[in-house]
């Protein structure tokens, strides 16, 4: 379980677990990825608690985002910062399963460095709100220990996105543009491909994600092993 070190909430040696982080655009295929993944018994996964941010005791934070990000940006990105710190701990804590790696939907680094960057830079976040949050961030990573040892990055264009965004029809995404893709794509390769931006938090393998279902099985199949991995570093 759970002990102190050097001040940050750490993990027991005996019950360490290889975490791997899937991370890319919205609508790239994380949610096939994941579902294939889960049916494998070595890794388990844990998704993304997007239900969560459709509705919080009857709110939808999420659409409220998308409706008018000024004012709502701050409330559904500090739910977000919650909802995913609470996933990266159950990762620490939830010791049923045997799997020697646990798998998620992005991580609570990809909600800073990508989803509250792009608001920011995008003008639709207040500065006070942005300087709010990166407190929140840089106060919880700097105190909590949260272990990644592998980044999976779903490479993809943003008009692929666009087309598999449009085909899955959730009601708060109809109003998203493929500009806001776009921009999400390009944090993302600043972040993950370019390194020009913020720390990297763990090693990142890409994984073309342009490709119909048929040959995405075939990659994840192909790359499982380079996934399996990060369980011996
Ligand atoms: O993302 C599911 C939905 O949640 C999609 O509309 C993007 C949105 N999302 C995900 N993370 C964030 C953050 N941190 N801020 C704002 N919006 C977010 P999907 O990519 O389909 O898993």
């Amino acid at each position: 379980m759970l002990s102190s070190f050097q001040g940050k909430l750490v993990r027991n040696g005996e019950d360490k677990k290889a975490v791997v982080c899937i991370e890319g655009n919205i609508a790239s295929g994380k949610t096939t990825c994941l579902e294939y993944f889960s049916k494998t018994s070595n890794i388990e996964v844990l998704t993304e608690p997007v239900s969560k941010w459709r509705n919080v005791r009857g709110h939808n934070p999420l659409a409220l985002m998308y409706q008018d990000p000024e004012r709502w940006g701050i409330t559904l990105q500090t739910y977000v910062q919650l909802t995913m710190l609470e996933r990266h701990l159950s990762s620490i804590v939830m010791l049923t399963s045997v799997a020697p790696v646990r798998m998620m939907e992005r991580s609570i680094f990809s909600a800073k460095y990508i989803f509250v960057e792009n608001l920011f830079r995008s003008g639709k976040m207040p500065e006070v709100d942005y300087a709010v949050l990166s407190e929140w961030f840089d106060w919880i990573t700097a105190n909590i220990s949260i272990p990644v040892d592998l980044i999976v990055y779903l490479q993809t264009s943003p008009q692929t996105c666009h087309e598999r965004l449009k085909q899955r029809c959730r009601e708060e995404e109809k109003v998203i543009p493929l500009e806001y893709l776009e921009s999400i794509h390009q944090l993302y390769e600043d972040w993950l491909i370019k390194r020009t931006s913020v720390p990297l938090p763990a090693p990142v393998l890409v994984i073309p994600a342009d490709h119909d279902l048929q040959k995405m099985l075939h990659q994840y199949e192909e790359n499982r092993d380079k996934i399996l991995a990060a369980s011996y570093v």
